[in-house]
């Protein structure tokens, strides 16, 4: 019976101390959720006859995202096929588009509006990883 009397105590401890770090565990994983569920990053890209700036873009694997487009000369058409997004891109006034990031790879967006000699090639990739 001593020894179960002399158990108690450091039991009560370790679990005390596990309660600890639990929550300090679960604080921790709830601090980072907001961050992660807040508002979307915003990535802002411009336009300009026949390039997109930038026309490298990395996202982490299904992040949410708000792409902000500036058409700096004529109408563009901002697309990624395949995520099933685009929107018309006038000159002057940003527009925005939220997209979601698939699983990690690359994927290409594009100018979908013909705006000149140039157009075919006016495109860049998302690096999603
Ligand atoms: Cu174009």
């Amino acid at each position: 019976m001593p020894t179960a009397l002399h158990r108690l105590p450091q039991n009560a401890a370790r679990r005390r101390w596990l309660g600890f770090a639990g929550t300090a565990a679960a604080l921790a994983a709830l601090s980072r959720i907001p961050a992660r569920a807040a508002e979307p990053r915003v990535i802002r890209v411009h336009a300009k006859r026949f390039v997109f700036t930038p026309n490298q873009i990395k996202l982490a694997p299904h992040e949410s995202v708000v792409f902000e487009l500036v058409s700096e000369d004529v109408m563009m058409g901002f697309s990624i096929p395949q995520y099933g997004v685009r929107v018309d891109v006038p000159p002057g006034a940003p527009v925005r588009l939220a997209a979601q990031a698939g699983d990690a790879g690359t994927v290409e967006f594009l100018c979908d509006i013909f705006c000149g000699s140039g157009h075919e090639t006016m495109n860049g990739t998302l690096i999603v990883g």
